[in-house]
This record gives structure tokens, C-alpha cells and sequence, in this order.
């Protein structure tokens, strides 16, 4: 039996699971997503990104029709249906079709796909030497044009040009910078640093996503006793942080040991990073919704 995907509300076989060229998600960047990982047959935090969807959906004003536990169904069914236990899971839901702006010319409901694939970002040496990044000059959008709280799939074509920026120097990622000039976020992660021995990560309000993995790292942060605050951080902030790390869903938890050709710290993960790796490991094979 052949993969399969969830498109609204049926299981189909991934070559049948069409949508439509006039989909709105296809026309204008007009929906959101999700990526969420499975650990050893758990899904983790899976409420918590079909909240944060949910949310998304709710402030571009798109009706999915189905509550949070139907969505938390369907994604674990469809896992469980493609004997997914370890890899990704993306969520992508869209206005509709309709060709036109106008929301109000519409001639269906909102597409909802469920996929499950294999994902992995960086070599896993990676993960012990750590990320070379690069600042970005393109920008994150202000709140006032595109709450970046919202994961919607318009935005990311800044992050796409941003992420091109770090692939053409031959950077692993690339730090996005807010209108002020300070950092939001990279292009598929947020961002820590460790100065003086606390652990410092950008508020969302400064255009960082509200990610799932940095909320987990931040209750890492309180269980092994490690002092944490929210606030701005600048590229100053981060040339002269003991440690710097970044965290997603995708990327997990991955140091970052070189900014813009100046070595971070040691130039190698710090201890802070390395046991809060440690933390958010045991956490994954603990925790999470059974497939
Ligand atoms: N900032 C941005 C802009 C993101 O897109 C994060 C931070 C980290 O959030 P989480 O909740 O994952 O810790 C993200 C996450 C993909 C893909 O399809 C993108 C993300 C996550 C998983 C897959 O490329 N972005």
C-alpha cells in the first residue's frame, strides 16, 4: 500500500491527492501550515501546533469546519494510516479555490492536507560542530503588514529569499533582522543566546514566530535551572553571546557557532547548548500523542 494523504476529510493515494490550479494557497500565499515531528511512534506537541493553526487560520479569518480535536485526529490517523513513527508531519490548509482576490468568489471550502515524509535538515555531525549563519538583508515583515505570530504561507516567500542569501555564501541559515535592525528569528527556527549565563531569546512582538520547539526549550531552560528572559537581542548581542543556538521543528535544537565570519563563543556548541540538546532529547522520546 502506497502512501497516503489526507485532503479533505479522505484518506487518498498521494499521486490522486490533487488541489486544485485555482487554489488560494496556490494563487496568493493565502493559508497557513504546520510541521510537526513523530519521535518513535509519538507526535510531538501536537496540540500545541494544532492550536497555533488553529490561531493562524482564526486571524486570516479561514473556516476549517472542523474542531481541534478533529484535526488532531485526522493528523493522527493519517500518520497511523502510513505506519508513520518517525519523520514529519505537514499540515497545509488553504481559503479555497476561487480565481480573484475576493475571497467572497470562493466556489469551495478550505483545502486541508495532511502529508507524512522524511525529514532531515542537517547532517548529523552538525548537531556536534554546529551551524555557520549569516545575517540576511532581507527583512521579517512588521506586525502592522503580516503578524509574523501567524504561520502563514505568504510570508515565507521573504524567508525563502533569506534562507537563498545563506545558500549562496555557503551558510547553513541566515538570521532574519526585524525594521529596527534587531533580530527576530532565522528563517525556519528562532533563535537563543546565552550572555552572562542567562539564556536570552527575541519576543515574538520583535517578528519572531511563536515556535513550539522554543517554548520547549525555554521549560528545558527551567528544569535544569538555567536563568531565562525574553528580550531584544542585536547583532551585537549575538558577535558577543558565550553560546548561540537555534530551534525548530525541523532543525531541532542546533548550535550556532559562527555569525557573519566571527566565531561564536569557543567556536564550538557551549555546555549551556549541549545540555539543553540533552534536555529536549529526553523530552521527545518521553513525550507526544501515540500514532
Ligand atoms: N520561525 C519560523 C519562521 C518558522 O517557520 C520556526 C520559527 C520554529 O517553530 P517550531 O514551532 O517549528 O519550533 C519556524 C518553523 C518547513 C518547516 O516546511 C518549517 C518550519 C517547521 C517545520 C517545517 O520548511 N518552521
Amino acid at each position: 500500500m502506497g502512501q497516503l494523504v489526507y485532503l479533505n476529510g479522505r484518506l487518498t493515494a498521494r499521486d490522486e491527492a490533487n488541489v486544485s490550479i485555482y487554489d488560494h494557497g496556490f494563487l496568493y500565499g493565502d493559508g497557513a501550515f504546520e510541521g510537526i515531528r513523530v519521535y518513535g511512534g509519538n507526535i510531538f506537541r501536537l496540540r500545541e501546533h494544532v492550536v497555533r493553526l488553529l490561531r493562524s487560520a482564526r486571524a486570516l479569518d479561514i473556516a476549517l469546519g472542523l474542531t481541534e480535536a478533529e484535526i488532531i485526529s485526522a493528523i493522527a490517523e493519517t500518520a497511523r494510516a502510513n505506519h508513520h513513527t518517525t519523520g514529519y508531519i505537514r499540515v497545509t490548509v488553504s481559503r479555497g479555490d476561487g480565481l480573484g482576490l475576493d475571497p467572497s468568489h470562493l466556489t469551495s471550502k478550505a483545502t486541508i492536507v495532511i502529508s507524512t515524509e522524511q525529514l532531515s535538515l542537517y547532517p548529523k555531525e552538525m548537531y556536534e560542530t554546529g551551524l555557520t549563519v549569516i545575517t540576511a538583508s532581507t527583512r521579517v515583515p512588521p506586525a502592522c503588514c503580516i503578524d509574523p505570530q501567524i504561520k502563514s504561507l505568504g510570508r515565507y516567500v521573504n524567508n525563502i529569499m533569506a534562507k537563498m542569501e545563506a545558500n549562496r555564501v555557503g551558510a547553513g541559515e541566515a538570521l532574519m533582522l526585524n525594521m529596527e535592525g534587531n533580530v527576530a528569528e532565522a528563517t525556519g527556527d528562532n533563535l537563543f543566546v546565552v550572555l552572562g549565563g542567562v539564556l536570552v531569546t527575541p519576543p515574538t512582538s520583535q517578528g519572531a514566530l511563536p515556535g513550539i520547539t522554543r517554548a520547549t526549550v525555554i521549560e528545558c531552560a527551567e528544569e535544569i535551572g538555567i536563568p531565562f528572559r525574553e528580550s531584544t537581542v542585536t547583532l551585537y548581542d549575538c558577535y558577543n553571546a558565550d553560546e548561540a543556538f537555534l530551534t525548530g521543528t525541523a532543525a531541532e535544537v542546533i548550535p550556532m557557532v559562527r555569525l557573519d565570519g566571527r566565531s561564536i563563543g569557543g567556536g564550538a556548541p557551549g555546555s549551556t547548548t549541549v545540555r539543553l540538546i540533552e534536555a529536549f532529547r529526553r523530552r521527545t522520546t518521553v513525550e507526544g500523542v501515540r500514532v
